[in-house]
């Protein structure tokens, strides 16, 4: 009789355990749908393992984020290429950065271009400040994407020092939708590509072959980060694009260029020294599918461009 009373205990235990399992798994799947849905309906969610914030918009009160920042009487150094055809892309760049990238603090803008001529006129707002400096002119596309990292290494060692506290560094062939703030700002800051957040892991497109100092090993890896915007304080920048570039000179001593150029080698970066913030696809989303959906509030985009068109080679 009392050994039935203990296996009935038991049972009863059981059952009990069970069921409050079921209902905080639940639960929890519950809050993570509502969570993904207040995110823009995706499933990067907005915390790294490495315990770094994703940021989407609801992560953030503006209002707070800007009140903190501007109490530090920051400048954002923003840099930006433009060589032979992509001088086309300058306008809308300007102009609509003008309407939402941190309006209301002061920002320096170091445009390199081969043509000076080519920048348009474009009204900058209050305490916003525009240099154009003549970089040569190149042959190859891959040359002059890979090459920045190289510019922006040298930029930051011999003139950022004492006139900003942190950097961003953007492809010019795109747009400001909405709002890119103080929210942004970290350390070191990546963002993740539009076209691989939803992607496993193994179909990330890192450099797989171990001759390149790219090289990442399949199994490793945690986002694929594009190189179309990077940014963080100035030291670390600059390690980011010393190292780059520097990965970039050896392989190009060893006759070997990474598949995606200096993006795998901002990958392979990004893999051993954690970024200290991420920016989720709302920071650089993709024009070409801007009505698909994924992403609900999109604050910059990579233009449509015809590539054979504006490339100086294919
Ligand atoms: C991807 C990356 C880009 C770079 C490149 C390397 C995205 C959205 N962008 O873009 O950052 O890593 O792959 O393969 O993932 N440029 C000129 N003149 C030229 C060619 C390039 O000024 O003739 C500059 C310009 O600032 C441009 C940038 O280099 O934004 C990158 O070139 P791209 O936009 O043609 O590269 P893309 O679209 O393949």
């Amino acid at each position: 009789m009392r050994r039935q009373s203990v296996h009935f205990f038991l049972f009863g235990m059981f059952v009990g355990l069970s069921l409050s399992g079921l209902i905080l798994l639940s639960y929890t799947s519950w809050f993570r749908n509502q969570q993904m849905d207040e995110l823009g309906g995706t499933d990067i969610g907005s915390l790294t393992p490495w315990l770094a914030p994703v940021v989407w918009e609801g992560t953030f009160d503006s209002i707070m984020v800007d009140s903190i920042f501007k109490q530090q009487n920051i400048t954002i150094a923003t840099t930006v290429f433009a060589l032979g055809k992509y001088t086309r892309f300058l306008k809308d760049f300007l102009e609509s950065a003008e309407e939402h990238y941190f309006v209301g603090f002061r920002v320096h803008y170091h445009l390199f271009t081969d043509q000076p001529k080519a920048v348009p006129e474009v009204k900058m707002g209050e305490n916003h400040h525009l240099t154009v400096r003549r970089v040569p002119s190149l042959d190859r596309w891959q040359d002059i994407s890979m090459g920045r990292m190289e510019i922006l290494e040298k930029l930051i060692k011999n003139e950022l020092a004492n006139e900003a506290d942190y950097i961003f560094c953007l492809d010019v062939d795109t747009k400001f939708y909405g709002r890119w703030g103080a929210e942004s700002l970290g350390r070191l800051v990546g963002v993740i590509h539009p076209w691989f957040f939803d992607y496993p892991r193994d179909q990330f497109t890192y450099e797989r072959r171990p001759e390149s100092q790219a090289f990442i090993p399949a199994g490793e890896g945690d986002y694929y980060y594009t190189a179309a915007a990077f940014g963080g304080s100035l030291d670390d920048v600059h390690n980011l694009t010393k190292t780059c570039w520097e990965q970039l000179k050896i392989d190009a001593a060893n006759s070997i260029e990474a598949i995606w150029h200096e993006e795998s080698h901002l990958n392979k970066y990004f893999l051993y020294n954690k970024p200290s913030k991420l920016l989720s696809p709302e920071y650089l989303w993709r024009d070409i599918r801007i009505s698909s959906g994924q992403v609900k509030n999109i604050r910059f985009s990579h233009v449509a461009k015809n590539n054979a068109e504006v490339r100086p080679n294919l």
